[in-house]
């Protein structure tokens, strides 16, 4: 078994819930918040036989967009501390970062 954790767009969120849920893959979604944007996204933890990883990869990349961003810095120029970013920078956010773990046991208690 494998655990699959996947970062995605909180605007991808809905929909890709919606395919996991329609092709019987059992998910909880964690409220998150990016490191670097200090905005909201969505942490999907997905349990699931290894041999349905690619299916669920492939769910998943249907689902989630990469977008560009622009970055702004909060603090003045050469004093951004918090992203190093000191103008207005384009980035790419997603379509989604995925981890897929091994599980060593799983329980149902
Ligand atoms: P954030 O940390 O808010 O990052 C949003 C986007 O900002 C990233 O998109 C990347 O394009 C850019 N970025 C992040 N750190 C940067 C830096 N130090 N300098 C310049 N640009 C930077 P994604 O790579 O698609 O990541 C989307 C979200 O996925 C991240 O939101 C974070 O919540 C998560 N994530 C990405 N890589 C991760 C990792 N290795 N471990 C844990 N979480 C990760």
């Amino acid at each position: 078994m494998k655990l699959i954790m996947a970062i995605v767009h909180d605007k991808d969120a809905h929909n890709l819930a919606d395919a996991l849920v329609a092709n019987k893959v059992q998910v909880t979604k964690l409220a998150s918040t990016g490191g670097f944007l200090r905005e909201g996204n969505t942490t999907f933890l997905i349990g699931i036989d290894n041999e349905r990883v690619p299916e669920i990869i492939e769910i998943i990349r249907r689902n989630c967009k990469s977008r560009t961003q622009t970055v702004t810095p909060v603090y003045p120029v050469g004093n951004s501390i918090e992203t190093g970013i000191t103008y207005p920078t384009e980035i790419q956010v997603g379509g989604a970062t995925v981890f897929v773990l091994n599980v060593e046991q799983f329980h149902k208690l």
